[in-house]
C-alpha cells in the first residue's frame, strides 16, 4: 500500500464518526408521542378520524387517535367487534382435539383499511382465516370441522368519519 494512502483513509473515518454522532439513525420519541410502554408486533398508519393526522392501530385491536401529529391517545371507542370465542384446534387426524380448547378474545388475522362506501373516510377491512376446515387427502378435499367453528367471519366496518366503526349491511347478511 503507498504510504500516502494511510492518512487519507483515517481522516474519511474520523469524519464518518462525526457525522453520526451529529445526527443519529434513530430518535425513540415513544415517550412524547404517548406510548411510552406500548409494545406490539404490527402498527398501520391511517387516518381514522379525517383530521389530516395519522391515527395509528397496533396488532390489529388497539387504536389510537393524533393529537395534531405530535402524540397519540388511546382510542377505545371505535366500535370494531373482538368477541370471545373458544378456539377448538384440528388434531392431525381431522379430528377436533377438544383436551386443547381455550376460550380467548378473537383478534382477526388481518386488519385493513380502505375506503370501501366512496364516502372518504377509511373503513376496516377485518380478515378472517378458516381454522375449521381440514383437508382430508383420503377424499382430495377440504371438510369442515363443526367443533372447530368459532363462527367468526371475515366483514367490513364502515366509519362514520370520526373513528367509530358500525359493521357494514353486506357482513350482517353473510
Ligand atoms: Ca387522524
Ligand atoms: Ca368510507
Amino acid at each position: 500500500m503507498p504510504r500516502w494512502l494511510v492518512p487519507i483513509v483515517i481522516l474519511v473515518l474520523v469524519a464518518g464518526t462525526a457525522a453520526e454522532e451529529e445526527k443519529p439513525w434513530f430518535v425513540n420519541v415513544a415517550t412524547e408521542a404517548g406510548l411510552a410502554g406500548v409494545r406490539a408486533k404490527d402498527g398501520i398508519f391511517t387516518d381514522l378520524n379525517g383530521d389530516g393526522f395519522y391515527d395509528l392501530c397496533l396488532d390489529r385491536r388497539r387504536f389510537y387517535l393524533s393529537k395534531g401529529g405530535a402524540s397519540f391517545v388511546p382510542h377505545e371507542e371505535h366500535g370494531i367487534a373482538y368477541p370471545e370465542v373458544t378456539r377448538v384446534p384440528i388434531g392431525k387426524t381431522g379430528k377436533p382435539d377438544l383436551e386443547k380448547a381455550k376460550k380467548a378474545e378473537f383478534v382477526p388475522q388481518y386488519l385493513y383499511f380502505a375506503d370501501v362506501d366512496n364516502d372518504g373516510d377509511q373503513d376496516a377491512l377485518y380478515g378472517v382465516r378458516s381454522v375449521w376446515e381440514w383437508y382430508d387427502r383420503s377424499r382430495g378435499r377440504f371438510i369442515t370441522i363443526p367443533e372447530c367453528d368459532h363462527e367468526v367471519r371475515s366483514q367490513v366496518w364502515l366509519n362514520d368519519g370520526t373513528g367509530k366503526f358500525t359493521l357494514g349491511p353486506a357482513s350482517r347478511a353473510v
